[in-house]
């Protein structure tokens, strides 16, 4: 065996055979960002699933509901993967992206979101100005706290109080001068 094994092993012809068949073998090319994770996990300190920007909390690969096993073959056509390779045409939501994995592959494109996967400073510029939740947190304040930049009710809880302070406050002043005249009403009545 260990002979045949050898021989195999001398004849460069089989080589080249057996790379191509490993090529042939490599299954079809699927833009998961597992840099993105990465990145946002060093940054927060958090531990983060796929759900960030996936359809389904464990990614695009397998049968489940929002994974790419599940979807028909015109939902495929939908998949980042396939838009990009159709960048020609309007992109429209892919059915393995939530709401904001599906915003950051319509706002950077594919040349910037594959430049971004090895310059992750990137992709926190091209979020700086962004936030698509209005929560006054930008998209890029998100990504480095490990919030979720589609839901304003997730975010660092002092920023998010600012925030609200921010939008609302002459309502506050006017609950607060509210109540305090109710106190002194109150008062008035027991003297
Ligand atoms: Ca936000």
């Amino acid at each position: 065996m260990e002979e045949i094994l050898s021989r195999l092993l001398e004849n460069k012809l089989f080589l080249v055979i057996a790379l191509l068949l490993a090529m042939t073998l490599q299954p079809s090319q699927v833009f998961a960002f597992n840099e993105f994770q990465a990145f946002i996990e060093l940054k927060s300190k958090k531990q983060l699933n796929c759900a960030y920007c996936h359809t389904n909390a464990n990614g695009p690969n397998g049968n489940d509901s929002g994974q790419l096993g599940s979807l028909s073959e015109d939902e495929k056509q939908l998949t980042a993967y396939n838009q990009f390779l159709n960048s020609n045409k309007e992109l429209v939501d892919s059915p393995i992206l939530n709401e904001f994995g599906n915003y950051l592959v319509k706002k950077l494109g594919y040349e910037k979101i594959t430049n971004a996967q090895s310059d992750l400073e990137l992709l926190v510029n091209e979020l700086k100005d962004s936030d698509l939740d209005h929560d006054g947190i930008s998209d890029a304040e998100e990504l480095l706290d490990g919030t979720l930049p589609n839901d304003s009710l997730d975010g660092n809880p002092l920023k998010l109080f600012i925030n609200n302070f921010k939008k609302q406050w002459i309502e506050i002043c006017f609950q607060v001068v509210a109540i305090l005249l109710l106190i002194i009403s109150l008062f008035k009545l027991k003297t």
